[in-house]
């Protein structure tokens, strides 16, 4: 049973309907139809014939000509009390793969359309009831990973953010009033100085920007790549963090030859794990592959665990190791701690941490060297009233916004000119709450919901 596209038109007005829960056998389904037909629709199809109130729940069933189809819930929200400030009712139905798809089939009988992703959600901003931002807030939270994204997304439903946006637009505004009186009574001798104003603004738009680098981590996780010369561990480490065994381990180098990985969550944070090829020379071809794509790995990670063995003298091929991460941001490891010394500190400028991958006290200590890392200084983002950023729009919009503010305090600047900057500084943010939006971008945004929502 599928629904077809192709002569479909799509307009702002008509009603929609959509399957709201996911596919599959569970206790229920929920079907959600939004738009002016939705009560015109229960007539037809529902047993129970009646003046429907608003938010109530009714029992029945649903019924296709005389055929019963299923026994149901539907709940009614009228207009503009509803999540998409239409009318909208809600069939819930037994679940499982055919019984919703068969009631919405029917619905769509009924000259009622199939939602695009998102649609109930973005009519939800068309009619003002939320900001684009808000809307953007409910994939965050429909899509989170762990409670910290799932808090952020919260509280951005609730209108956190936007409130600081719109809190940041109205000083703009503001300021740009005071301006455009200054250009218009140029011979009023009066001097507006909006520079501390500005530097305050561009202060607290600053913190946000910043706000960006752990709301990243928090959302996407990050990759982390092990790293050392052949039969160092890196594979036992690797099955150590990960809990399983991923990598192969043998006392023979050149064991692992291509990038192994796997997924860990260290506090709510993902993980993504790749074990590689140990660096050493090599004549081989497949190891000489491998050892390239462990260079591609290092270069796209955003950690580095770099693994010494402490029962072998320190030789080039450590030294290689080094070099190859110098510029990232890593963890050195001295493993085989159980092994009598045979490295030799003196060669190095750096600690690093003694362990044996036999060890899980010693795993623990690896987890929590990688959670003090990834965090380091930010973790006064944690605060209770700071907003964590977490979309990469956001991040442009504000950006943007920044320089804006900064051209704009160009002392040089004739009055006109700063309030050009003013405008555009107010457009970017304005873009963040879509006050300020194209179609094109407005799609694109939309897009990434799923059915349904
Ligand atoms: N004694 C001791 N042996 C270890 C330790 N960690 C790994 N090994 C051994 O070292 C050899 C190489 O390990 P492996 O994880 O395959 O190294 P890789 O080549 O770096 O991936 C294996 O025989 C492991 O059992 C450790 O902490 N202590
Ligand atoms: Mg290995």
């Amino acid at each position: 049973m599928g629904f077809d596209f192709t002569y479909m038109i799509i307009s702002d007005n008509d009603t929609i309907t959509a399957i709201s829960t996911p596919i599959g056998v569970g206790g229920i389904s929920i079907i959600k139809v939004s738009g002016n037909n939705c009560l015109d629709l229960l007539k037809k199809i529902f047993s129970l014939k009646k003046n429907f109130e608003s938010h109530k729940i009714y029992y029945g069933f649903i019924l296709d000509d005389k055929k019963i189809l299923d026994e149901v819930l539907v709940s009614v929200m009228i207009a503009p009390k509803s999540y998409t400030r239409e009318d909208v009712i809600e069939i819930n139905c037994h679940g499982g793969f055919i019984c919703a798809q068969k009631i919405l089939n029917l619905i769509l009988k009924n000259n009622i359309r199939l939602a695009e992703p998102g649609e109930f959600t973005k009519r939800a901003y068309l009619n003002g009831r939320i900001d684009l931002s808000q809307a953007e807030s409910v994939v965050d939270l429909i899509n989170s990973k762990n409670n910290i994204v799932s808090d952020i997304a919260a509280s951005g439903i609730n209108g956190k953010l936007s409130n600081k946006i719109n809190l940041y637009s109205n000083i703009i505004l503001d300021i740009l009033t005071n301006i455009e009186a200054c250009i218009d009574f140029p011979d009023d001798v009066f001097v507006f100085d909006f520079h501390k104003k500005i530097n305050r603004l561009l202060k607290n738009i600053e913190k946000l920007i910043k706000s960006y680098s752990i709301g990243k981590i928090i959302n996407n996780g990050i990759n982390l790549t092990i790293i050392g010369k052949s039969n160092v561990g890196k594979s036992s480490l690797m099955n150590k963090l990960c809990c399983e065994d991923v990598s192969i381990v043998t006392n023979i180098s050149g064991t692992t030859r291509d990038v192994i990985k796997d997924n860990i969550v260290i506090n709510g944070i993902n993980i993504n794990i790749f074990d590689t090829a140990g660096i050493r020379k090599s004549d081989d071809l497949v190891e000489k592959i491998g050892i390239k794509k462990t260079q591609d790995c290092i270069r796209k990670s955003d950690l580095v665990l770099c693994v010494f063995d402490n029962s072998r003298e320190f030789d080039n091929d450590d030294n290689k190791i080094i070099e190859f991460c110098k510029n990232k941001e890593k963890i050195h490891v001295l493993n085989k701690k159980d092994l009598e010394n045979k490295f030799d500190h003196s060669k190095i400028d750096f600690d690093c941490l003694k362990i044996s991958s036999y060890d899980d006290k010693d795993i623990d200590k690896i987890k929590k060297k990688i959670i003090d890392l990834i965090f380091g200084d930010k973790k006064n983002f944690f605060k209770h009233d700071s907003i964590i950023l977490i979309n990469a729009r956001h991040l442009v919009c504000l950006e943007k916004s920044y320089e804006n503010l900064k051209k704009s305090l160009d002392k040089n600047k004739e009055y006109e000119l700063v309030s050009i900057d003013l405008k555009e500084a107010y457009n970017n943010l304005c873009e963040i709450t879509g006050k300020n939006i194209d179609d094109k971008l407005l799609k694109n945004i939309f897009e990434k919901f799923c059915i349904g929502k």
